[in-house]
């Protein structure tokens, strides 16, 4: 069938029971080996600009032979493993701790040891999973920060936050910082250039066995809203990611440790956000955990007047609910215990129990 690139865009989710009831008669198929299935799909063949799309049911596509589409399904059905040792079966949210003076939404609040580490453990105590400790804004317009200054503002408090349950990642793209707060305890290197900024930040994933978060971007942050612009976004930015982790494994770091992020707000328009929501379900053909990070994000400004980024909290939580509907597990968000109820409460609803 295929003379072109396959690409397979999960489509009609089901969930809990109604899923394991039509994945038993064959009608559905588990995304990303998950409590959600899927009956039907898109399957997009070709280059970007030039690809062609197709609907097809789950019956028709599973008497498909098609090695490249076999072999794509394959990475969609397929079950995570644990990221950072976390079982992928329910969303888990990652707390963001800025440690900056600058970022965007909580720039100057937690930048003292102290405040930020008591950060941490709130959002712990709300419900995340993972905290992300930054140390350098990559908020658009943001100017880069030196190394040792980037060490001064997290290490202090990776050292603070010694014994909390939370897993801790570090918002790094630098290698040094990813040794040392390897050092402190962290499991996570989450690197918004997917390893394109620094030279030595393979390796040192590679050698301190940290999990890996590989985020899309189109340009430094300095200037990336300047003018971003693609042929097909959606394509683009999977070609990016699923390459980015072929140099992973490449290096020695095992599919299990890697999850991927189509990088929302990084040299994007509002068209180009909305095309990636839209095809979030898309991306499980890379065949690892997903990660979005919507919160507080410039695109939801537009919705609802909110200038403010604090008064973009309600678009957070539909962003969420609209990524984790398409099945993706991970989270990075402000309001840890308000994303906490609202995927909750969309979980139950469309489980019709408290699961
Ligand atoms: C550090 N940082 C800011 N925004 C982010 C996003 O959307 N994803 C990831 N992985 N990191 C982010």
């Amino acid at each position: 069938m295929s003379d072109g690139k396959i690409y397979l865009r999960p489509l009609g989710f089901l969930y809990g029971p109604q899923a394991y009831a039509a994945m038993e008669d064959g009608l559905a198929l588990p995304l990303a080996g998950g409590t959600t299935a899927f009956t039907s799909v898109e399957l997009i063949e070709g280059a970007p600009k030039k690809s062609k799309a197709y609907m097809f049911s789950v019956p028709a596509l599973s008497e498909a032979g098609d090695p490249d589409l076999r072999s794509r399904l394959n990475l969609v059905v397929q079950p995570r493993s644990p990221f950072a040792g976390l079982d992928l079966s329910r969303p888990a949210l990652m707390g963001i701790v800025n440690v900056t003076p600058d970022s965007f939404s909580d720039g100057g609040l937690y930048d003292e040891t102290e405040g930020a580490v008591a950060h941490a453990a709130e959002l712990t105590k709300d419900g995340a999973a993972i905290v992300d400790i930054g140390g350098e804004s990559t908020r658009p317009g943001s100017d880069t920060v030196v190394v040792d200054d980037e060490l001064a503002r997290v290490l202090p408090v990776l050292q603070g936050l010694k014994g909390t349950s939370a897993v801790i990642s570090i918002d790094t793209r630098k290698a040094e910082v990813a040794k040392a707060a390897a050092k402190a305890g962290a499991k996570i290197f989450n690197d918004v250039s997917a390893f394109t900024y620094d030279p030595d930040s393979l390796q040192v994933a590679a050698e301190t066995g940290l999990d890996v978060v590989l985020m899309h971007a189109q340009g430094e942050p300095k200037t990336m809203q300047d003018n971003p612009s693609y042929d097909d976004v959606v394509l683009e930015v999977f070609d990016y990611l699923e390459a980015r982790i072929e140099t992973c494994v490449a290096a020695g770091i095992a599919p299990s440790r890697i999850a991927a992020d189509p990088g929302l707000g990084f040299g994007k328009t509002l068209e180009h956000n909305l095309a990636l929501f839209a095809n979030v379900s898309l991306f499980h053909g890379l065949g690892v955990p997903l990660l979005i990070g919507a919160s507080r994000k410039q695109f939801i400004r537009g919705f609802g007047q909110a200038a403010e980024p604090k008064a973009r909290e309600p678009g957070s939580y539909a962003a969420a609910i609209a990524a984790a509907s398409q099945g993706a597990q991970l989270f990075r968000v402000h309001d840890v215990a308000g994303t906490r109820q609202a995927l909750g409460v969309w979980r139950a609803a469309v489980f019709g129990s408290e699961n």
